[in-house]
This record gives C-alpha cells, sequence and structure tokens, in this order.
C-alpha cells in the first residue's frame, strides 16, 4: 500500500510535545516500511527525525487538546499547520491508497468526506471535548471502521460511536530495549510533565519511601513542575529531561519499577511497554490502558486510583515480580510485528469497503 500519515499538529516530530503519538506514529511507520508498503510522514517543521521519510509543513501549531475546556468551540490559528498539511494531503491524494490520521483535532474528522483518498483515523487519547466526540461519533457512522483506538477502555469514555471499532494496541521495536536483572535502588517515571499525568503522586511515594525517583519525559508545563518542587522540597527526585529512546531506556531498566499515575484515562502508555521492554514492572493507577496492559501481581501491580498509600504497598511487594515475566510480555504481546499485522488487517478492512 502506498500510506501518508499525517502526525499530531501540536509539535514536530522529535520535539516530545506530541508525547506517545511520536512514538507510535514512529513505530507503525517502521514497521509498515519493513512488510514493503511506501509511506510519507507529513510533520510539522522542524522535524528532527533522520531516519524516516518526513515532508516538513510549516504553520502555527494547535493549542494542546488537554488544556481546553470540554465545551471550548474549536480554535484555528492563522497560516495553521494543521490546515496547512491537509491542504497538501488534499492536493497529493491521488498518489496514496490511504491516509492515516494521527491528530486528535476536528478538521481531519470534519474533511474526511470532502478527500476521495480513504482516511483512516487513530484517536489518541481519551474524549476531552463536546465538539471533538460529535465529529468522531459523525466519522464512525458515516465511514464505518475507519476510527481506530488504542484500548476499549479508551474508546468507552467516547458517545455514541458506530461500530466496528478497531482497537489497535500499540508496540514496541524491542531491539532497542535492553533487558536488566539487578536493578539499582531507584524507581523511574516516564511523561510529558504535565497535570493530567499526575507526577506529583510519584514524587510523593520518593518522599515516603526515600527512593530515589529518576523523571524524563517533556517538561510541558513549568508552573506545574515548579510547584511539586515547592510542596516536595527535599523528595528524592532528579528530573533527566526529554532523553533519547536509547538514553532512556538505559536509566529506565535500572530501575526497580516504573510508576505510572495519570489522572486522565490513558488512551494506552506507551512508557508501561518501553519499561516491560527492559524487564522492569510497572505499578500503574488502575484505569485506561495500564489496566489493559499491566498482568497484576504477574508484571506488576494495578493500584486504586489516585491512592499514593496503594503505590507505596506495591513498591514493597516488588520483590514478587520476576523482571524477565516483564520482558517475556512485552516480547509476546508488544512486538512491532504484532503491531504491523493489526494495522494491515485495519488498513486493509478499510480499502475492502472503498
Ligand atoms: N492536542 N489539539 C491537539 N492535537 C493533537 O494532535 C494532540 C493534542 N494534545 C496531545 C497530543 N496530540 C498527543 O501528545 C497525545 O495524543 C499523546
Amino acid at each position: 500500500m502506498k500510506l501518508l500519515f499525517i502526525s499530531t499538529s501540536v509539535g514536530a516530530l522529535g520535539s516530545g510535545i506530541g508525547g506517545g503519538v511520536e512514538l507510535t506514529l514512529h513505530n507503525i511507520a517502521s514497521i509498515m516500511l519493513r512488510r514493503g508498503h511506501q509511506l510519507q510522514i507529513l510533520s510539522p517543521t522542524p522535524s528532527t527525525w533522520t531516519d524516516l521519510p518526513v515532508i516538513q509543513i510549516p504553520g502555527n501549531l494547535q493549542i494542546i487538546a488537554q488544556s481546553q475546556e470540554r465545551t471550548d468551540p474549536i480554535t484555528m490559528p492563522e497560516n495553521s499547520v494543521l490546515g496547512n498539511m491537509w491542504e497538501y494531503a488534499r492536493q497529493h491524494q491521488q498518489e496514496y491508497d490511504l491516509i492515516l490520521n494521527f491528530a486528535y483535532d476536528w478538521l481531519p474528522f470534519y474533511l474526511t468526506p470532502f478527500l476521495q483518498c480513504p482516511i483512516a483515523h487513530l484517536v489518541s487519547m481519551g474524549s476531552l471535548g463536546d465538539a471533538l466526540d460529535q465529529i468522531i461519533a459523525q466519522t464512525s457512522q458515516k465511514f464505518p471502521g475507519t476510527i481506530g483506538f488504542h484500548t476499549p477502555s479508551q474508546a468507552a469514555t467516547f458517545p455514541h460511536l458506530t461500530p466496528p471499532l478497531y482497537y489497535l494496541s500499540s508496540g514496541i521495536d524491542l531491539s532497542l530495549y535492553k533487558f536488566c536483572s539487578e536493578p539499582k535502588q531507584q524507581i523511574a517515571w516516564l511523561g510529558r510533565i504535565s497535570p493530567e499525568k499526575g507526577l506529583e503522586d510519584a514524587v510523593a511515594v520518593a518522599k515516603e519511601t526515600k527512593i530515589p525517583l529518576k523523571i524524563m519525559g517533556k517538561m510541558q508545563d513549568t508552573f506545574y513542575w515548579d510547584d511539586i518542587c515547592q510542596k516536595y522540597q527535599n523528595a528524592p527526585i532528579e528530573y533527566l529531561g526529554f532523553l533519547s529512546t536509547n538514553d532512556m531506556q538505559e536509566v529506565v531498566r535500572e530501575c526497580q519499577a516504573l510508576l505510572m499515575t495519570p489522572r486522565w484515562v490513558e488512551a494506552f502508555g506507551n512508557v508501561a511497554l518501553e519499561a516491560l521492554g527492559c524487564g522492569v514492572p510497572v505499578i500503574s493507577y488502575s484505569r485506561g490502558g495500564p489496566a489493559e496492559i499491566v498482568q497484576d501481581g504477574k508484571t506488576g501491580f494495578l493500584v486504586e486510583p489516585d491512592s499514593v498509600s496503594g503505590l507505596i504497598a506495591a513498591v514493597s511487594r516488588l520483590d514478587e515480580i520476576d523482571r524477565y515475566t516483564c520482558r517475556r510480555q512485552a516480547e509476546t504481546e508488544f512486538s512491532l510485528e504484532a503491531l504491523g499485522e493489526r494495522y494491515e488487517k485495519w488498513f486493509s478492512a478499510i480499502l475492502a469497503n472503498c
């Protein structure tokens, strides 16, 4: 197939602003190329990726959807990069069999009937706003089978969807993650530094248990970060920045566990796969994607949402977990090959309906 991937509109590929979508897009693109498909990726400038075919589109970024209220109207900046990416797609659509949209924005869904080329939409977060809920529901009704989610619990946050819905889970390139059987006395936290990720709870665990917390991810909300540092002055925490996959896994693999503290329904939680790939157990609030990934008591622990004491209790039980079982779950359930298989099935089903 000749595929056009249109990236998230809130940041260039490689910036980290796109969070899990960047890793997801990279992994799907890599495995589809490996399986012999042709592919181009549209990204806002200045994409720093060099290993994949990226066409850089100029223009102003969208506001991140998490920062808006449910009833906020849709906003478009002047010279919108989202609009520019879709103008490119409209002009070049004859060159492709299928377009895959990664942007969590109203426009791509609204434009679906205006293009001749089939469009698949990967919805990358849970429900955040009424206007997007409505256009996603409408698109699922007009174009059945073209809406994909990571998990059923994520899809369940959206009202009035018309089946069939596709659940694509996620996947990682396991060759990038090195197993470690003997961790140091430290715990990891990975993700965009932003309120919906609940970092303060992981810091509270570090303060209470005195186990050093290694924090990695894009510094998205500095006010939020400063608040945490003020509130937990002498917690043993260290912020290492937004690292490359290799540098990140060098740190994570030596941790006793990854803490996941989502305040919202995390659509998936790629970081859980990255930890499991290194043999690192995942301790997560039992909500959203991570609750569908972690095998409670076997590859980590699922904790009552927002319960810091529950996280601390789980940390004390880590010696019950066999780290190799964590690695094996990543190998069997979350390999790139399995991911490619799921996307190919989805795309073929869409093309069969055209
Ligand atoms: N917000 N408006 C908007 N559009 C996106 O594509 C978007 C977003 N917020 C976050 C985001 N994408 C990704 O970081 C998550 O889907 C992972």
